[in-house]
């Protein structure tokens, strides 16, 4: 038996880079994944078998230290959040929504605004500002710019990161500029729409700077309650509300309507941006009238 890194799924097939020699082999999945309902993931330290032709079957999979559903990865050290100022256009709701999802996983963001030569604005630099009070590192980049771009990539120093965000936020741009022996394919947005085309279809590990970078397909859709994240979970998320809920009255406050919270009272004295106090009430929202819904149905 064999051991190996899966480092691209593709149609069925998981390309597993075997640890010794650094040969790839394409492979399938042992059936019993199948009926066990465990997919193999990008990121897996895999045991797999090998067959004729480069080709093989992965019989086992090492345990992970965290799994991602969107983008589908397991084992990553960080998540490379990329928004882009304009094209599409800076979206904080999403951006917030994404933080939470990525806080409930325990795995470190990294926010990264792209596009920056398209668009100077004020109101994104204030955004800005309150996320690195907060705690977060943001780098504000574009494919041109070469500084930011060396400090995006050291970032990946000795790390399993993934990019993560929107389709045509200029993800796998970003990567080519780094490093151009990648060739990623690239696409212009739609003009019509505004959008992405969903370029990159397929989730793929490469090697960066002592460590390994995922593509990912775009996506600007997460569900809260497929991602079985409670509205518990949701508060601990925030890490802005999480820190200051120490001073509420309840424990477990969720910050909505109880008597004697402190994340409210911060609100008020506009510590909070105001912003990411709607979104999170409206991610609140979300999720407990999903609850509602779900449970009439039963
Ligand atoms: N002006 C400008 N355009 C950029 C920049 N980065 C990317 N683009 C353009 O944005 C478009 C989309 O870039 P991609 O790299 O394909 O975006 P992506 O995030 O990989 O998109 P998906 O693969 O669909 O998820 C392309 O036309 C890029 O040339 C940038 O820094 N500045
Ligand atoms: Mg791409
Ligand atoms: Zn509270």
């Amino acid at each position: 038996m064999h051991k190996g890194l899966i480092v691209k799924a593709l149609s069925g097939f998981y390309y597993v880079e075997e640890s010794v020699t650094k040969k790839i082999y394409e492979c399938r999945g042992r059936g019993a994944f199948r009926n066990q309902n465990i997919t193999p993931l990008v990121g897996d330290i895999v045991k797999f078998q090998i067959e004729a032709n480069d080709k093989g079957y992965v019989v086992e999979i090492d345990e992970r230290k965290n799994e991602l559903r969107r983008p589908m990865i397991a084992n990553v050290d960080q998540v490379l959040l990329v928004f882009s100022v304009k094209s599409p256009d800076f979206n904080q709701p999403l951006l917030d929504r994404f933080l939470a999802v990525i806080e409930s996983n325990f795995i470190k963001p990294v926010i990264i605004l792209s596009k920056k030569d398209l668009k100077d604005d004020d109101e994104i630099d204030s955004f800005i500002n309150y996320y690195q009070t907060i705690g977060y590192q943001i780098i504000k980049t574009s494919k041109t710019d070469m500084e930011s771009i060396e400090n995006v990539k050291a970032l990946f120093k000795d790390k399993i990161s993934v990019l993560a965000g929107q389709s045509g936020v200029g993800k796998s741009s970003l990567l080519n500029a780094i490093n151009p022996n990648f060739e990623l394919n690239t696409d212009a947005i739609s003009k019509a729409l505004g959008r992405g085309k969903h370029t990159t279809r397929h989730v793929e590990l490469f090697k960066i700077e002592n460590g390994l970078v995922a593509d990912t397909p775009g996506f600007s859709s997460l569900d809260f309650q497929e991602l079985n994240i409670t509205v518990e979970i949701l508060a601990q998320s925030f890490i802005d509300f999480f820190e200051i809920s120490r001073g509420c009255k309840f424990r477990g406050c969720t910050h909505i309507n109880e008597p004697k919270c402190a994340v409210k009272a911060r609100l008020n004295e506009d510590k909070i941006f105001d912003n990411r106090y709607l979104n999170y009430k409206n991610f609140y929202d979300e999720i407990k009238n999903q609850r509602v819904i779900y449970q009439k149905k039963q």
